[in-house]
């Protein structure tokens, strides 16, 4: 245990530290913009109760140079949902716990050097996930052993890769191709129906400086709830961080990834990919 930071607070804290943040995203991003991206997609109707307000967020985040550095934070993260790890299907039957996604049962016909299928984790394994982003596509890392001989840890992208990179669940890793940009939208599991989660956290690996990776939270009205940006890991290469938001409320619509400053292409400063998805019970909304 070595250079952790371990914070659990209430948003008065985070909310002024990242009010810059969130002032340049006002400032230079198209919300409706963008946001129409995920869900024009969809054709998602937009005639929702408006959220109510929301309560003070509860933020969790840890780096370190192993799992063991991130394991308390996540372990907390996941016990501010209650319930249990709700697995894959049975969309509707819960109303606490949480999905996981670690990306390792990804089949190697959908793994590097193929790409996964945006909509893998509401169709094919039903967790309520579905990805968007304004690059190519996604892609979920090799295993050590696979059937085209594809390195592991995106050594497919670069072959430093899997130098820079490292897991918390071993051994495959996911990422967009071509943007650093990752939306998630939920859905009940295994079903076409819009919902809402109460927290939604990740983990990063390789995260170098403090304002290139971020998870931004909105709601179905396209609010901006939090913007908060990931803790860099304490060392050069193959550091991991995590940082999860949980909501007093499951008002979360969809949340927005920035993961890193780079595209994946080249060993840049500062690129970054991502490890387990973890989040609240995916609340079908009427
Ligand atoms: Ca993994």
């Amino acid at each position: 245990m070595s250079a952790q930071k371990q914070t659990l607070h209430k948003t008065s804290q985070p909310e002024k530290k990242n009010m810059k943040t969130t002032s340049l995203i006002k400032n230079s991003f198209n919300k409706k913009h963008w946001l129409s991206l995920a869900i024009a997609a969809f054709g998602l109707p937009l005639t929702f109760n408006p959220a109510v307000a929301s309560a003070a967020p509860q933020v969790f985040e840890a780096f370190g140079a192993t799992p063991a550095d991130i394991q308390t934070q996540i372990d907390a993260f996941r016990a501010s949902f209650g319930g249990q790890n709700n697995g894959i299907g049975n969309g509707g039957k819960f109303t606490d716990g949480r999905r996981e996604i670690n990306w390792d049962a990804v089949p190697d016909a959908f793994s590097a050097p193929n790409l996964m299928p945006a909509n893998f984790f509401n169709s094919n394994s039903p967790r309520g996930a579905v990805f968007f982003t304004l690059g190519t596509g996604f892609q979920v890392s090799a295993n050590s052993s696979n059937p085209t001989n594809t390195p592991v840890r995106f050594g497919n992208i670069h072959p430093v890769y899997p130098e820079l990179f490292s897991t918390f669940s071993p051994q495959k890793l996911f990422t967009a191709l071509g943007s650093n940009i990752t939306e998630t939208l939920f859905f009940v599991p295994g079903m076409t129906h819009s919902a809402t989660v109460k927290g939604f956290g990740a983990v990063f690996t390789d995260v170098n400086a403090d304002d290139s990776t971020m998870i931004e939270y909105f709601d179905v009205n396209g609010s901006l709830l939090l913007a908060q940006n990931v803790l860099p890991g304490s060392t050069h290469r193959g550091s991991l961080s995590f940082l999860g938001v949980t909501f007093e409320t499951p008002n979360v619509f969809m949340v927005r990834i920035t993961s890193g400053n780079r595209i994946l292409k080249t060993p840049n400063r500062d690129v970054v990919v991502m490890d387990d998805f973890i989040y609240g019970e995916p609340q079908g909304l009427r």
